[in-house]
């Protein structure tokens, strides 16, 4: 029996169930309920017990999606099998009152009252639909039994499914040592000053800045960068490829911002929520991200709560909010959001290798200040890097000028040479990208090897003479395997004995995959991002080590690779850049983060 001919079926069962139910616990009533399991063409038992729970509750299974009839989507799969359920070609083609949830939203009736559905939304692209958006005439219409006659006579108009709609001078070679530096000159870097505040990107702007806030809300709990090589639910990977790409534009500064009064309070409020925990703070800060997004797209100045809501995205609270901004100038949100912990949890997170669960058990055990974890407060145990982290925490937070940067890297590159003249050793970086100024040092090691001889072996001794000539002082994290061609070491370093200590990072790579280790360490990562996503998008993996095809999948979890592939390009950035059809950008045109 398939899905749609069981959803019919259920409709005339449990009758006398309902009867003697008590009203109270019938949560899914006037909810018109498409559910879509993984298996289109077979009711397994899993999606006739969904559909026999949601009849039990009161709700009606709709057996053919009829968007002025369907009151929910509620999925256990992909986007595109959901979107062949349903015989659309875009998730786009949904409408905005139709949310489409995870099956869990139907349990979270179990509790006594159903959550709100964004909490449960199966896809981030549809997070703000909304079933109170739905027209009157929408929310009176009942369910024709007509239709489900038709379907269990097998046969129905308006089920046909759609095939799979799939999105159909640079001088940066790297030459041992003598290559110079893309910016040398401290004095006068071809930087981009810009701040968060005033970016204003045109309609045409970054379109994945909305994943990087989630993503930078979630940074602390998620593993080394190793693993993220871009994959992205293929619902957005769709609206990315028609929209464009953000790494296929250089980067172009619009000017003003007319919005920007609004847009700052809502950052102020967002910053709040990525210091928080809870899943419900997580999708604040997707959410306001968005907002925030498409306020600095938006043509004209916001005046009010109608102009707030009729911007795609923006739903009902956010308007309010915006309103009350436009009105008072201020948002009392925040001054709520401002919790005791918010300042304490920020401060722990500045400390190395401290992230928010880590944080958490800290304030949890009384700690509040800086000195309350340097006295070990509450009996909480430090790592040998947090301590350090500790010790020099407002070294580690600041950054240093370009000018400082290079003179450390000055000092360091000569050193290296001295070990082996044939290395090729640059930084990457902020610094390669013409920033005034650095969070760390990121160098970048790696040697040709015609000559039958490799780097294998050097990061041991340059760190070994690095800490003779106490340029390196602490170290954080160490290769786990110092003779191999791939090696990241973690340290701090300074100029000189006045000096602040400098975060910085050395990775040894070998030769062949200089050009993608330079792409991914010069960033910036929203760049990197989107490159990824465009590599994803052709079918190619991008990394650190390189562009890979016939990369095999987990289809049930598209992050899980099944193997490895082979490396079509590596060598260099160029050949990257040319197979992905991305324009070339020097670095300092990859800027793309505010
Ligand atoms: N990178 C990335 N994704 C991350 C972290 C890093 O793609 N999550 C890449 C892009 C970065 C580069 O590595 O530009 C170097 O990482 P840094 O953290 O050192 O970042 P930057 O050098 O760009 O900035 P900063 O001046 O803060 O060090
Ligand atoms: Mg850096």
């Amino acid at each position: 029996m398939t899905p749609p001919e069981y959803a019919a079926k259920v409709l005339t069962k449990f009758q006398p169930l309902l009867d003697r139910t008590p009203p109270r616990k019938l949560f899914l009533k006037d909810k018109n309920i498409f559910y879509i399991g993984g298996d289109l063409k077979f009711a397994s038992k899993t999606t006739r017990d969904k559909m026999d729970f949601v009849r039990k509750k009161g709700g009606t299974v709709v057996p053919v999606y009829d968007p002025s009839i369907v009151t929910h989507i509620v999925t256990d799969t992909t986007p595109i099998p959901t979107l062949k359920a349903l015989a659309l070609k875009s998730l786009t083609e949904i409408p905005d009152h139709i949310p489409t949830v995870l099956w869990s939203w139907i349990t979270s009736g179990n509790r006594g009252k159903l959550e709100f559905e964004w909490m449960h939304a199966a896809f981030s692209s549809r997070i703000d639909a909304d079933s109170s958006k739905r027209s009157s005439k929408g929310k009176e219409a009942q369910f024709p039994r007509q239709v489900a006659g038709t379907v269990s006579g097998g046969v129905t108009n308006s089920s046909v499914i759609d095939d799979d709609h799939h999105p159909q001078t640079p001088s940066s070679s790297l030459h041992p040592s003598s290559a110079a530096p893309p910016f040398s000159s401290a004095a006068n870097p071809p930087q981009r000053t810009r701040h968060a505040s005033q970016q204003c990107n045109g309609p045409e702007g970054d379109p994945l800045a909305e994943y990087y806030a989630l993503a930078a809300a979630d940074q602390e709990s998620a593993e080394s960068n190793d693993s993220s090589d871009g994959e992205m639910p293929m619902d957005e990977v769709v609206k990315q490829s028609r929209r464009g790409f953000t790494c296929d534009q250089r980067n172009t500064d619009n000017g003003h911002c007319l919005n920007q009064g609004i847009i700052d309070k809502l950052q102020e409020l967002m910053e709040l929520h990525k210091e928080k925990l809870s899943d419900h703070d997580r999708w604040r800060v997707f959410s306001y991200s968005k907002t925030i997004r498409a306020l600095r797209n938006h043509p004209v100045q916001i005046k009010s709560y109608e102009q707030a809501r009729a911007i795609k995205g923006v739903g009902d609270k956010t308007a309010r909010k915006i309103e009350e901004i436009i009105q008072t100038g201020e948002l009392r949100r925040i001054d709520w959001e401002k919790t005791p912990d918010v300042e304490s949890i920020k401060n722990f997170k500045g400390i190395y290798d401290v992230g928010p669960h880590t944080a958490y058990q800290w304030y949890n055990a009384g700690c509040r200040t800086l000195d309350d974890v340097k006295a070990r407060k509450g009996g909480i145990t430090l790592t040998p890097t947090q301590k350090i982290g500790v010790e020099y925490y407002d070294d580690i937070n600041s950054r240093m000028p370009r000018s400082e940067a290079e003179q450390i890297f000055n000092k360091i590159k000569p050193i290296a040479l001295e070990i082996d003249p044939m290395l090729f050793i640059e930084i990457m970086g902020s610094f390669r990208r013409g920033k005034a100024d650095c969070g760390d040092i990121d160098i970048l090691i790696t040697r040709p090897t015609h000559d039958g001889k490799t780097h294998a072996g050097v990061i041991r001794s340059l760190l070994t003479e690095l800490h003779v000539r106490q340029i390196i002082t602490e170290d954080l994290a160490t290769p786990d395997n110092f003779d191999g061609l791939e090696a990241t070491y973690r340290g701090l370093c300074r100029l000189d004995f006045r000096s602040r200590r400098r975060r910085i990072d050395i990775l040894a790579v070998p030769y062949e995959s200089r050009g993608a280790a330079l792409l991914y360490y010069t960033g910036d990562d929203i760049f990197n991002r989107a490159i990824r996503y465009k590599a994803g998008s052709m079918g190619y993996s991008l990394n650190q080590r390189g562009l890979f095809t016939a990369v095999a999948r987990d289809p049930n979890d598209r992050r899980k690779k099944l193997t490895k592939g082979y490396v079509i390009a590596s060598e260099t950035e160029e050949e990257i850049f040319k197979i992905l059809n991305v324009p070339w950008q020097e670095p300092h045109e990859r800027v793309r983060a505010v």
